[in-house]
């Protein structure tokens, strides 16, 4: 079955590239870099990697991305990323950047985009992999630095097909950056947004109402609020859903609880994407395993799952 479901084409549409960064990677990137890391070794790192929810996670997230420095980095960070939806058949992928997460550590904009931008255009030319980037905001900082963000990325507007919104969920609302969503929606880049992961259905409706989003990432929670789903399933509104992801963050305490294919057999549109496949244990052909082990997915709901992801692309 693994090797069936590494077989089927597949787009993944949340993945954020900070999140594929793997421990291999994040030391040789320190030695090169000079950075001094909090963990002795490889295991070390790799011993941390056991969260209690979506924060403790992102506080191991954003100090491994402190070793992203250069154009190079950037550029090492994607092409990995990328050699593996090859050994995978992901054929198309839609990923987050976090430039927060980089410019205010005073990394240039322009290296992170450049660098990402570069391996991007490589994975089409030499691994036929096709490609739009989510540049994405981060809620648990003040709108007015999304704005900035926004304005900063616009002399590049070619180089993205959307904008997100991630990081630390609970008391963090999307309508608060409603204004940097509708200027982006001025722009002509449409909008997917984190919901529905940690926070009440109640984001999810604020996300679509007011940030107008096309998708919603996670959207789990949607489960909860039997007038959500109906509109859920009567607008084909996508749902990227990342089961590893969900597990280790506690959403769902074990695999055999997960949602995904109750969501799927109701009818909503939902994904199987990897999120952060180096801090979770896995990518996107193991997230699809997870539910064949766990939850005994058919090939069918695989296929389904699969052709979901095709038809929820922004880039068509
Ligand atoms: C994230 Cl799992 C998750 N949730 C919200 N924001 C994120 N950024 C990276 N991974
Ligand atoms: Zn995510």
């Amino acid at each position: 079955m693994y090797d069936w479901l590494n077989a089927l084409p597949k787009a993944e549409l949340h993945l954020h590239l900070e999140g594929s960064l793997e421990p291999e990677l994040l030391f040789r990137l320190a030695r090169r870099n000079g950075v001094a890391l909090p963990w002795p070794d490889i295991d070390a790192l790799r011993g941390a990697y056991n969260y209690g929810n979506l924060q403790e996670f992102l506080d191991l997230y954003y100090l491994g991305a402190d070793v992203l420095r250069t154009e190079q980095d950037f550029y090492d960070l994607t092409w990995d990323y990328l050699v593996k939806c090859h050994e995978q058949n992901v054929v198309h992928t839609e990923p987050f950047f976090d430039p927060q997460t980089h410019t205010d550590r005073g990394v240039p904009f322009a290296a992170v985009l450049g660098g990402i931008s570069q391996a991007l255009e490589d994975g089409r030319k030499k691994l036929g992999i096709s490609s739009g980037l989510i540049l994405s905001f981060l809620r648990h900082l003040p709108e007015e630095q999304a704005m900035r963000t926004l304005e900063q990325a616009l002399p590049y507007r070619d180089a993205f097909i959307a904008v997100g919104l991630d990081s630390s969920e609970k008391g963090f609302p999307p309508r608060l950056f409603q204004r940097v969503f509708d200027r982006a929606r001025a722009e002509g880049l449409p909008a997917v947004a984190h919901a529905g992961e940690e926070g009440p259905p109640e984001y999810i409706w604020e996300a679509l109402d007011l940030l107008k989003v096309l998708r919603i990432d996670h959207g789990v929670r949607a489960a909860e609020d039997p007038r959500l789903m109906a509109r859920l399933i009567d607008e084909q509104i996508p749902l990227t859903v990342c089961p590893l992801s969900n597990t280790r963050l506690r959403v769902f305490e074990h695999m055999s609880q997960h949602n995904i294919l109750s969501l799927l057999d109701a009818g909503v549109k939902v994904t199987v994407n990897s999120d952060d496949p180096a801090y979770f244990g896995g990518y996107v052909t193991e997230n699809f395993y997870a539910l064949y082990e766990h939850l005994g997915m058919s090939q069918a709901q695989a296929q389904a799952l699969a052709d979901n992801s095709m038809d929820a692309r922004i880039l068509k």
